[in-house]
């Protein structure tokens, strides 16, 4: 496979990986709180390429673990420079399975001079699911360091709620599916208020994903969710941007 090949080069060499940032909001939907780092990959020939289209290689190849550390230094390094704000990371479960994962976090941290308590993984609900071994050693490794993790794409994964009491998690990042309707339709918004209020109760975070218009905010406040992502309030940008944004705030 001609992509395949292609991002082994890349990967020895790592300056064709450009990291984006999306901010995340508080509930006033002014107030930046944090960035959610999202990689694109600059192929030389074929332009810029997105996440799903190279990270099922990655994985399957074994090298989303490579990928992992660049994306993970560059965005430390840029996130040095915004001050307290939170950086949120995505993980596979794959490379939350290889056993030095919460080692390389903890060495690039040391690296970058990036305080852990800004740092926060996501991690898919299907992922955390499989409650493999080492994952879980991995994941409490990486909370007794500090570092939050986030479950991410929450609500279309398995999880029952009883389940969810047990999981160790700070965050739940509440997939855009169940914010689309918002404001449209009152099932919708029943679901979001049983959400938040398990996530409340379990002292758990909760951000709201994908949110595109102007009435969704008004319900996710109502709702007492407690940040907000979405193309409405900022898309991913090169770490320039996200800066100029972050000062201006
Ligand atoms: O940014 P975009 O919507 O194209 O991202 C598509 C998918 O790729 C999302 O599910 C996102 O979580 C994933 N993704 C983006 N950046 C990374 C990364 O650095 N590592 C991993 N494992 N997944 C990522
Ligand atoms: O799976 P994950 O949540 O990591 O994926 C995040 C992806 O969702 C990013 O690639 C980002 O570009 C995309 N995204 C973020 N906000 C919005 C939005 O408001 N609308 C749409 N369609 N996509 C969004
Ligand atoms: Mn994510
Ligand atoms: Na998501």
């Amino acid at each position: 496979r001609l992509l395949e090949t292609d991002l082994r080069s890349a990967l020895n060499v790592g300056d064709q990986f450009l990291v984006l940032y999306q901010p995340v909001f508080a509930i006033d939907g002014v107030t930046i709180v944090g960035v959610e780092a999202l990689v694109r990959w600059r192929h030389p020939e074929k332009g810029m390429i997105a996440p799903d289209r190279f990270i099922p290689i990655a994985e399957e190849t074994g090298e989303i673990t490579r990928l992992g550390e660049i994306v993970l230094e560059q965005a430390c390094l840029a996130a040095l420079l915004w001050d307290g704000l939170v950086l949120s990371v995505n993980a596979s479960a794959i490379e939350l399975s290889g056993p030095e994962y919460a080692s390389m976090v903890q060495q690039t941290l040391k690296r970058t001079c990036f305080p852990a308590e800004r740092l926060e993984i996501e991690l898919t609900e299907t992922a955390l699911m499989k409650s493999d071994d080492a994952l879980m050693t991995n994941v409490n490794a990486l909370r007794a360091m500090g570092v939050r993790i986030a479950l991410d794409d929450f609500g279309i994964g398995y999880s029952s709620l009883a389940r969810l009491q047990k999981l160790p998690v700070d965050r739940l990042k509440i997939d855009k599916l169940f914010v689309d309707d918002l404001g449209a339709d009152s099932a919708a918004e029943e679901f979001l208020a049983t959400i938040i209020k398990l996530a409340r109760s379990k002292g758990l975070s909760t951000t709201a994903e994908g949110m595109e218009r102007a009435e969704q905010l008004d319900v996710l406040r109502r709702l007492g969710c407690d940040c907000l992502q979405g193309y409405l309030l900022g898309k991913p940008m090169p770490a320039d941007a996200i800066g100029q944004l972050i000062s201006d705030n």
